[in-house]
Order: structure tokens, then sequence, then C-alpha cells
């Protein structure tokens, strides 16, 4: 017996982020689109695939990635000097040690929400991954806003972040056509959370070691 499609629309629009200064930040870049319904239960998300976060110039690239509970993530080295990920995020905490170039450690994310990567010989290194269950999550980098096709029809709630203005919500509806909309974020953090290392300590500062 076929069953009767649910009625499915899209959402679009542009995303602008307001720097201090008012200016419109040029770039999208690690900024994520959550689109998660409110009166239907939570569609579930395909396989998880693993992911690399990869350590390359003292910076986590990507800076900003997307998995589901269960995902595999892999830290592969490719600079010359050693690097560590941990993450004191309730939830998701975990502690590669320190590992050598050409190592990849590798993890498993569990629980859904905003995990903090940071690495404990580098006190500048930062990066986030985001776990959720809902299929409808995306990067906006190299977009001017976002866009989600075949949404159930519903009430959903929107969420969108960015590292430097953190998490914004907003309640649509979608019905079988476009809804459209503009979604304004304000880049007002730092873009270095203060933080402490692993042991919960400062940073010891360090020499620069260009040689990476
Ligand atoms: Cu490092």
């Amino acid at each position: 017996m076929a069953m009767t499609p649910l009625a499915a629309g899209g959402v679009q629009g542009p995303v602008r982020i307001h720097e201090k200064d008012g200016r419109l930040r040029a770039s999208l870049r690690d900024c994520v689109a959550m689109l998660e319904p409110l009166d239907a239960p939570v569609p579930v998300a395909g396989p998880s695939k693993p992911i690399a976060i990869r350590t390359l110039g003292k910076q986590f690239l990507p800076r900003v990635a997307i998995a589901t509970p269960g995902t595999d993530v892999s830290f592969p080295n490719l600079d010359h000097i050693l690097h560590n990920v941990f993450s004191v995020t309730k939830g998701n905490r975990f502690d590669t040690g320190q590992y050598r170039p050409g190592d990849s450690p590798r993890v498993k994310v569990t629980s859904p929400g905003l995990v903090k990567l940071y690495c404990n010989v580098h006190h500048q290194m930062n990066a986030f991954l985001w776990v959720v269950t809902t299929p409808f999550a995306q990067l906006l980098d190299g977009r001017t806003g976002l866009q989600f096709d075949q949404v159930p029809a519903g009430t959903y709630r929107l969420r969108l972040w960015h590292p430097e203005s953190g998490e914004k919500t907003w309640v649509i509806q979608v019905g079988s056509g476009l809804t459209q909309g503009t979604w304004d974020l304000d880049a007002t953090l730092p873009p270095l959370e203060p933080h402490k290392n692993k042991f919960g300590r400062d940073y010891a500062p360090m020499a620069d070691d260009r040689d990476y």
C-alpha cells in the first residue's frame, strides 16, 4: 500500500551577519543552519558518515563541522608538531592525548549539541562540532543564505549559529510552497572564546614554534 505523501515545502532566504560597526560580513563561512520540527517527530537522520578535522598551520580545518550521534571523528595531524584535541563539553568529553605528525586519533561523538574543541598545546586553536539529530542541518560556507528542500509541512524551529554570534532561533511555518525570510545575526563575540586547558588551568605562555 502506497503511503500518501505529506505536503513538503522549501525554506529559503538570505542570512546576514552584522559586524559591530554595522557592516555585513562578506562570508557566511562557519555559520550553521538547523531546522527542527516542533509538532512532529524529528525525522531519522541518515547513517553517520565519518568526518575528519585536520590540524594544519596550528588551526583546525574545518573549523566548524556537522555530525550526527555515533559519528566517528578523526583528527589527522598534517603539521610537523604535536597537537592534542580535547573537549570538556558535557556529554561529549574526550581527550586524544598528544599526537604526532601523521597520526590521526579518532573519537565517537554521542550526545546532540554543540561540542567545543580545543588543543591542549596551542591556546589559539578552536573548532566547533555540531552534533545534530535533524537531517535539515547545513553549513552555509560559500552561500548567501540558507535553503532547505523537501521539508514536510509543519512548525519548525530554525536555529542559526555562528562562532562569533552564538545561537539565535525563530519559529517558522512550512507549508507546501516556498517559505522565504531574511535572518540576521550579530557578530558580537570574540573569534577565540577565553578558555582553560584540559586541566582547567591557564595555558602556559609558550615560544611561538613557527616550524609547523
Ligand atoms: Cu595544537
